[in-house]
């Protein structure tokens, strides 16, 4: 099968979304799930292919619409993918829970069963991963996302997208009904319900782009850095941009994955979904009493935007502050890419533990080995005057990120990334000399801390090399729980997984 009939669109080159459902489902009768399964397949999912063309005609619309100077009408269709977790490989008699494995995790090719799936943290899931290790508060933990009398309420999710509301909202009637519908009942218009359905939806998330087009619920322009894949994307990357990553780092027996995957595991992905809560308000008030805290912030015509930009690593509208830690008023950086943190023994323009730093560290590292694609959405309400105005989220408003990452390697992928990066005072590592005994300090925005980790800092450059200023962080995004998935080709879908 060619590689983009057979891959799904989500994870490369991702689905156009301005809406995005998430139907978590459980699955109750497998033979029928099965069955209905396979037509979904041909009927619904979006594949990489479809992506493309679909992408290649906004272009177009863009383009058209310039060259006669008029508004762009962009109408992307709708798109639908399917991803299950290690429950729900179980329930298809696809996957066995293997203890041993799962405390060893990964490359056990002895214990594991045949065409069993690797990968210890996709047969863990999330709970047991994070909040058994002690990074996730099961307080915090919103209550589908924690297993009940010890079982896990999530065996798959069907994520569907669209540009308007109204076609999302029909799309994702047509999906339920495929699963849900009595046989034989195929007219939408009298569409019945079974009463005894092979599959039940028991959670349902809504993501969507914020009026603020392009900025997720901090202001930060997102959506800009995504690793270039070898063979699928064809840019060639200008500069100081990073490489193409061989496509093995997200897909499942590529070049690249050592994961050594049974056969039917070709061209699926691993998916990480993680909803975090992003308390704005606190956010801003931070950044407005500390604005004159940090050296070099304080001294800027913009203290607040600069100590903002410290923190990501990139100025709310995109400007790497590798390229341009003073200002952010040249157009042509505002989604650059073109930087690699070099002098990389010094943090003299970007801190060593921005948020894109810690994630990319590009120029810090001498090769790729831990990367994602990011296909997140935000969700939730626009801060309102009166939150504005108290500089406190209200309990009844929550917005955040649906964070949504792929990668052929959970463990090499989004925990690590979590884990040992964002979370660890000392990454990047060498740089101790200078900035002291706390190392480069935590990400301030996905950072997160166990119990006998120091507290939460960053360290940032002073001017006075080596030393550094260091200044202590809040916390503004606060994990509410997630699931491991894993995200299949077509062909696994049609044949191996129904089969
Ligand atoms: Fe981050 N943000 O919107 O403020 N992230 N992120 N992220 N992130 C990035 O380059 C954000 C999270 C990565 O290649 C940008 O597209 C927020 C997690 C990676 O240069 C912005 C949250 C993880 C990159 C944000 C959040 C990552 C990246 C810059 C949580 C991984 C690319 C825009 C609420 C475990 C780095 C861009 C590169 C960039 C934001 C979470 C990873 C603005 C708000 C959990 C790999």
């Amino acid at each position: 099968v060619a590689r983009k009939a057979n891959i799904q669109g989500d994870v490369w080159p991702g689905l156009p979304k301005r809406f995005q459902t998430f139907l978590f489902f459980k699955i109750r009768k497998p033979d029928e799930f099965k069955t209905r399964l396979r037509s979904f397949a041909d009927e619904h999912i979006t594949t990489a292919q479809e992506a493309c063309d679909m992408k290649n005609q906004i272009l177009e619309a863009k383009t058209q619409a310039q060259k006669h100077g008029v508004p762009a009408k962009i109408l992307a269709l709708p798109g639908v993918n399917i991803a299950f977790a290690s429950t729900g490989l179980a329930a298809l008699g696809k996957f066995t829970f293997n203890e041993a494995a799962v405390k060893k995790d990964r490359n056990l090719s002895k214990i594991f069963k045949k065409n069993q799936l690797r990968g210890g943290l996709f047969g863990k899931g999330m709970y047991d991963d994070l909040v058994g290790e002690g990074w996730d508060e099961p307080k915090e933990l919103r209550s589908q996302f924690k297993p009940s009398a010890g079982k896990r309420l999530i065996d798959g999710v069907l994520m569907v997208t669209a540009s308007r509301a109204e076609d999302l909202r029909y799309k994702v009637l047509r999906v339920k009904e495929h699963f849900l519908k009595e046989p034989g009942s195929d007219d939408p218009d009298t569409v019945r319900y079974s009463n005894d359905p092979c599959l039940e939806f028991p959670f349902t998330s809504h993501g969507r782009t914020r009026p603020e087009k392009g900025k997720e619920h901090f202001g930060f322009e997102d959506g800009i850095s995504q690793p270039l894949i070898e063979g699928l994307d064809e840019v060639t990357p200008k500069g100081k941009e990073p490489k193409a990553v061989k496509s093995g780092l997200i897909f499942a027996r590529h070049d690249g994955d050592d994961m050594n995957q049974p056969e039917w595991a070709e061209d699926g992905s691993f998916l990480v979904i993680r909803d975090l809560q992003q308390l704005v308000p606190e956010f801003e008030k931070w950044l407005e009493d500390n604005k004159h805290n940090a050296p070099f912030a304080a001294d800027s015509d913009d203290p607040k935007e600069k100590l903002a930009a410290y923190l990501m690593g990139r100025w709310r509208n995109g400007t790497p502050v590798d390229e341009n830690p003073h200002h952010d008023k040249d157009p042509s950086l505002f989604r650059s890419n073109n930087f690699d943190f070099h002098p990389v023994d010094k943090h003299e323009r970007c801190p060593f533990a921005a948020h894109i730093r810690k994630m990319r560290p590009r120029g810090d590292l001498n090769h790729d080995h831990a990367v994602i694609i990011r296909r997140g959405i935000s969700y939730g309400d626009e801060v309102t005057p009166e939150e504005k105005a108290a500089q406190k989220s209200d309990d009844e408003k929550e917005r955040g990120l649906m964070f949504v990452c792929y990668q052929s390697d959970i463990r090499n992928g989004f925990n690590f990334l979590t884990t040992r990066w964002a979370s660890n005072h000392h990454f990047p590592d060498r740089k101790a000399n200078f900035v002291g005994e706390h190392g480069p300090g935590i990400d301030a925005i996905v950072g997160q801390r166990l119990n006998h980790h120091p507290e939460r800092s960053i360290g940032l450059p002073d001017g006075k090399h080596p030393t550094e200023a260091r200044i202590g962080l809040d916390r503004w995004v606060i994990p509410r729980g997630g699931e491991y998935f894993f995200t299949p080709s077509i062909k696994a879908l049609k044949e191996y997984l129904t089969g």
